[in-house]
């Protein structure tokens, strides 16, 4: 039976997916990721990044020489790692009907082939965001990787399998045969009661009902793909324990932030019971960076913790226990400060990643401190007052023009126009201004 009946039965897999639509990781990235998940005893890496052409549309072709040497080093320091690297091919708009799979399943078995060929032993299939939820073809797929492939090769890790209706309580046909046929030794992706959310436990159980397994949960946390103008790196909360046969964080496309998470995920992982959300995140900077960077970023992530505009049923909590404003915004002034002094001498790429939420951080908290001085200032000082943060929103929105164009210089092509400005403070410090200039007017 090779790894995997043992695998699944005695330990759950803790990790992450590169899943996210936007900038992805890069090989360097992807090699302090992996790196970093095997330092902190998380054992999962799953390749599946939505921009990626030969994972998606292109998932017949073979990869070109530099892809292939990439990956190979990736495999070698995923093996000293002790991380589990999977690659994941998507499916999901590969074929119209079962016919055209029937008909063309050589080319996924010579692609899969392929990889293996590579060094790839732990492999996934996708049929996320693409295609129809044809149950019967994605069954059919999926358990001829298993037979055909996975058990006649002998040394491979469990089919890690996304299906296309991947969220809520599989109370639906196509679910519920998948959990009926699909071969017991496929873990089946599950996001939660909704694509992002925290999830609720009793909703797992009906998802546990349905795929006839305990769930391989795809947290979709931190990413922030669908509200890119966020960081968020505050405190986790929001995933209880209950029978699950893993967890995957999907991060941000900003992987050296997205560490931050992660951290408090491998934390919480280690030891649930007296995992201490507050406590874990606080120190984390501790122990992720030197002082005086250390203490900055943490002033940093109380104010970057939400999720945006486009949060459609997610809500974190931003700025938690902030009453004394005008304190809020001399220490996030000075944290900024300390950051771009410090952090691009100790961290050159945490800093290329942040350089546009720290601009945005400095600047809202000189236009609080300055919205702060509304409420008792004479009509005169306040419009001098209001033209002062007149100005300021104007030089905040210039930093944020050139952020928005450093990420755009550094993605692909399709992507560069969804590429957008950064945003601090979004759900508690920007309305507090908003509501200070409001009330003067
Ligand atoms: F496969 C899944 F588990 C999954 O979550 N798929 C995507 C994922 O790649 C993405 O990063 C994530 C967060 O935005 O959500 C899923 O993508 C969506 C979900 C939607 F509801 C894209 C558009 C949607 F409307």
């Amino acid at each position: 039976m090779g790894l995997m009946a043992c695998e699944k039965q005695n330990n759950n897999f803790y990790g992450v997916v590169e899943g996210f639509y936007g900038r992805p990781w890069g090989t360097e990235g992807r090699k302090s990721m992996i790196e970093f998940l095997g330092e902190n005893g998380l054992d999962l890496y799953v390749y599946g990044p939505k921009d990626d052409p030969y994972h998606t549309e292109k998932w017949a072709e073979p990869y070109p020489e530099k892809e292939r040497e990439d990956f190979k080093m990736l495999l070698a320091t995923a093996k000293r790692s002790h991380v589990k690297f999977y690659w994941a091919i998507h499916l999901g708009s590969a074929f119209k009907n079962i016919g055209e799979y029937e008909d063309k399943r050589e080319k996924v078995f010579a692609k899969l082939e392929d990889m293996y060929a590579m060094g790839f032993r732990y492999l996934a299939v996708f049929f996320d965001d693409y295609g129809q939820p044809d149950a019967e073809m994605h069954t059919k797929i999926c358990n001829d990787i298993v037979v055909d492939f996975l058990r006649k090769k002998g040394d491979c890790g469990p089919l890690i399998v996304c299906p296309n209706i991947y969220h809520g309580d599989g109370a639906n046909d196509y679910d519920r045969y998948l959990g009926e046929h699909m071969d017991p030794e496929i873990m089946l992706v599950w996001t939660g009661q909704k694509v992002c959310c925290d999830i609720d436990p009793e909703y797992a159980k009906f998802a546990t009902d349905n795929y006839k397994r305990p769930p391989l949960v795809w947290w979709n946390w931190p990413v922030n793909d669908y509200s890119r103008s966020n960081l968020i790196i505050g405190r986790l909360y929001g995933i209880p324990d209950f029978p699950f046969s893993g967890i995957m964080l999907n991060p941000m496309e900003n992987c050296e932030a997205s560490k931050i998470g992660i951290y408090s995920f491998a934390q919480w992982a280690k030891d649930k019971k007296n995992f201490d959300s507050q406590k874990v995140w606080e120190d984390s900077f501790r122990k992720l960076y030197p002082e005086p960077v250390a203490s900055a970023m943490l002033t940093l992530a109380r104010h970057n913790s939400g999720t945006g505009p486009n949060r459609a049923w997610y809500e974190k909590l931003e700025s938690e226990g902030i009453t004394d404003f005008p304190k809020a915004f001399i220490d996030l002034l000075q944290a900024t400060e300390t950051l771009k002094k410090e952090l691009p001498k100790t961290d050159a790429k945490l800093f290329w990643e942040l350089e546009g939420w720290i601009d945005a951080s400095c600047y809202l908290a000189k236009i609080g401190l300055l919205a702060e001085q509304l409420p008792t200032a004479t009509p005169e000082e306040k419009q001098t007052i209001f033209q002062e943060i007149a100005e300021l929103e104007k030089e905040k929105k210039a930093k944020g023009e050139e952020a928005k164009q450093r990420f755009a210089d550094a993605t692909f092509a399709s992507d560069k126009d969804r590429c957008v400005v950064p945003l601090s403070g979004t759900e508690v410090l920007r309305p507090h201004i908003n509501k200070l200039i409001e009330d003067a007017r």
